[in-house]
């Protein structure tokens, strides 16, 4: 038990620094005042620590390996570890979800800074799962858990933010059929996933992130990287039914369906708005078609602006056209060595500021997808109404990147 009796004082001082505190602000934030912090101390209980808390609550969680299986209750509380997920873990022993939302939990439901590991369920939601609730899972690591569907994190019925948070070499199973490796998100809603790195993670369909009647999810600023669709579709991310998403500035690369769709795959139904593209990097996606993006069903209303639409060989960009019906390009950089636009997205070439030339990465051998200097792409996008005031590195958008003293927004997830 060396250190126990340290280790108390310390978190008994840090309580009452927060006591003190928070009298400070009595008057000025009395709301505040009742909020309560807790602590857990290696070999303690995370979920006691839950069932004991109140809303508006903090759980001070200290570095260590806590073998349990949590559920948040309803609550509106912050779980938090103090030392990030380089030091603790959350170990779901393959005996359930590692965490559970499933009691519509609010925004103001935070899990921050663990490493989540080790959760199994045999429908979805192996590491976290979200059910008709709407928390905030942000900069954690999710690694090495499994589930038929969202192996990594599942949301249904659910506005949950989920945000930076590292999502790797999730798996699919317990299932024939699922999808969503790193992230799946069913049953109309509004989830945000933002600025996350999404690696490694396989799945039958949508190796990264499947979107199914998803409703109105918002996907940016995100890393998508390394994921693998089985055997089926959308190596990076895949859309089906109504999934009406905005997918705004994420790199895309090194994905992989067996099917179509190496980066993305989407299948809108009629009556459906379906997606919006815009500003996106995608390259070294591949698939059996669409290296990069696989676009069908009815998607006259689907928008693709200002994106990087990049593969090796072959066509890096296939309308199926299952609903007669192509997207509306503008402003997009479809290319590979041989084939950018397949024949199946009607002509688009040189039409509404599209075209297909080489990129000029700095080094794409090396991934490194920013426009080197006297790219093509530079100042050669459309105005586009919402985009973030940031590129992918945080860098102000929109510059004057070829120093004609006219500041353009540049084609992709970088600017310059
Ligand atoms: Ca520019």
């Amino acid at each position: 038990m060396y250190g126990t009796g340290l280790r108390r004082g310390f978190a008994a001082s840090l309580s009452l620094a927060v006591v003190l505190g928070a009298l400070a602000l009595l008057t000025a934030l009395a709301p505040s005042a009742s909020a309560a912090t807790l602590t857990v101390l290696n070999g303690g209980s995370i979920q006691n620590a839950i069932v004991a808390a109140n809303n508006g609550d903090t759980i001070r969680v200290y570095p260590g390996t806590y073998f349990e299986n949590i559920d948040f209750l309803g609550k509106a509380i912050t779980v938090l570890a103090v030392a990030g997920p380089t030091q603790t873990t959350i170990d779901g022993r393959g005996a359930g979800p590692v965490v559970r939302f499933t009691r519509n939990e609010p925004r103001a439901a935070v899990l921050n800074g663990f490493t989540v590991k080790s959760g199994f369920d045999p429908f979805e939601g192996g590491g976290v799962q979200i059910v008709g609730a709407s928390p905030t899972v942000t900069n954690n690591l999710i690694t090495g858990n499994r589930a038929c569907t969202g192996a990594g994190v599942s949301a249904a019925s659910s506005s949950a933010l989920i945000s930076s948070n590292t999502i790797s070499d999730n798996t699919q199973q317990g299932c024939a059929g699922g999808s969503g490796g790193g992230i799946f998100v069913r049953a109309a809603g509004a989830v945000e996933i933002r600025s996350n790195v999404i690696t490694r993670n396989k799945a039958e369909t949508g190796g990264g992130i499947d979107l199914f009647a998803a409703g109105q999810p918002v996907v940016s600023n995100n890393r998508i990287t390394g994921n693998t669709a089985t055997l089926h579709d959308g190596g990076g991310i895949n859309l089906a039914n109504v999934s009406d998403a905005s997918i705004v500035q994420n790199l895309v690369t090194a994905n992989t369906a067996v099917r179509s769709g190496g980066g993305i795959a989407w299948l809108v139904p009629q009556g459906a708005r379906g997606p919006a593209l815009v500003n996106n990097t995608l390259a070294a996606n591949t698939a059996a078609t669409g290296q990069a993006l696989f676009a069908d069903g009815f998607q006259a209303n689907a928008v693709v602006t200002n994106n990087v639409l990049a593969a090796a060989n072959g066509s890096a960009v296939v309308c199926s056209n299952s609903g007669r019906q192509v997207p509306q390009f503008r402003a997009d950089d479809v290319w590979s060595a041989n084939a950018g636009w397949n024949a199946s997205c009607g002509a688009q070439n040189n039409i509404n500021g599209n075209r297909s030339v080489n990129p000029q990465f700095v080094n794409a051998a090396g991934n490194d997808l920013h426009l080197a200097a006297g790219s093509p792409l530079i100042d050669r996008g459309a105005a586009v109404a919402g985009l973030p005031a940031t590129d992918l590195d945080g860098v102000a958008r929109v510059r004057d990147g070829d120093n004609n003293g006219v500041a353009v927004i540049d084609v992709g997830a970088y600017e310059r």
